[in-house]
């Protein structure tokens, strides 16, 4: 019979610790912040992974009533959905957990939008078009990405998951985006649907003057540059990165000398 979902966090540790390969970064990156807030921290990392989203509010709002640092929201989600993803690969949960999952991961992001977006309140707006390729409904990274790029100042269009080439072309259009973003998760739109996007761009970069960034752990470096792309970012850190080394007319393959 399968194993009831995580009912404590003593079955959580439990589960926690076959899966070795899961870096518990905030034990580092929380350093020096109080008990009670890692202890917060830690309850919705945990919360996340149960997938209880009628719970995250409340703690998004105690979060809330202090000075905290929505980089390490970010942080949290990213390590909540990675154990989520090795325990579905484990098949100790379903994708109807992995599900409300990403549920949490909207709420919370509704929360820290706010204060993402106020530290690029003085910049300049230029836009970036985001979205998932054709056939691919995976979300939550490009969620993150958009949050950073707008913290970095620039107005997103996110046009969401399974985003045809076509609606890329039309948005380029519209938007005169100074970068499009694409993003793939599974191997087969990695290379069908990201290619032919790229593909179907291409011919619009000269007049239109945007470049391509793209990520997704099916997208490696090599095979960014290999299909077109001018940049690769392997996280959200990285796509600021990219876009910023892009700007100063630099390419992401300098950094690993690619
Ligand atoms: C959540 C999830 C889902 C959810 C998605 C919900 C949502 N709203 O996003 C649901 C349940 C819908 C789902 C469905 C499926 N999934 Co799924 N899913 C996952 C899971 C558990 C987590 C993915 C995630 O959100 N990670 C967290 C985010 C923060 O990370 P990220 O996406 O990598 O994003 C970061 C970087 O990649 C980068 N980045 C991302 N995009 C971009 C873009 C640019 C421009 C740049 C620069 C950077 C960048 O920055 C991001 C932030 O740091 C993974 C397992 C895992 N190992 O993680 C499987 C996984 C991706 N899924 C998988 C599969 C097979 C499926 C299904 C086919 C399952 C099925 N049998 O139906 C379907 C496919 C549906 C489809 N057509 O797309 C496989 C993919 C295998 C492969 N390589 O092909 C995985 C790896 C699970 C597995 N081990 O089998 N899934």
């Amino acid at each position: 019979m399968r194993k009831p979902f995580l009912s404590s966090l003593e079955d959580y540790e439990t589960l926690k610790r076959p899966h070795k390969d899961i870096p518990l970064n905030y034990e580092t990156k929380f350093y020096g912040d109080s008990f009670e807030l890692i202890k917060l921290y830690e309850h919705l990392r945990d919360t996340i992974i149960k997938g209880e989203s009628h719970l995250i509010q409340d703690i998004m709002s105690q979060l809330l009533e202090g000075d905290i640092n929505p980089l390490k929201i970010i942080d949290i989600i990213t390590d909540a959905m990675k154990t989520t993803g090795q325990l579905f690969s484990a098949r100790e949960i379903f994708i109807a957990d992995v599900w409300m999952a990403a549920r949490c991961v909207e709420i919370i992001k509704s929360n820290i939008e706010p204060l993402i977006k106020a530290q690029g309140l003085d910049k300049d707006k230029e836009k970036i078009i985001l979205g998932t390729v054709a056939g691919d409904v995976h979300s939550i990274g490009p969620k993150i990405v958009e949050l950073f790029l707008e913290g970095a100042g620039y107005e997103v269009i996110n046009l969401g998951v399974d985003t045809s080439a076509e609606r890329f072309v039309q948005a380029v259009k519209e938007h005169k985006p100074v970068f499009v973003g694409l993003s793939a998760w599974l191997d087969t739109t990695a290379n069908i649907s990201l290619k032919q996007t790229i593909q179907t761009l291409s011919p619009l970069r000269e007049h239109y003057q945007f470049k391509i960034i793209v990520g997704g752990p099916s997208v490696t470096r090599k095979f960014a540059k290999k299909i077109g792309a001018d940049g690769y970012g392997n996280n959200a850190e990285e796509a600021v990165q990219a876009v910023t080394l892009l700007k100063a007319g630099r390419y992401t393959w300098e950094l690993n000398n690619e």
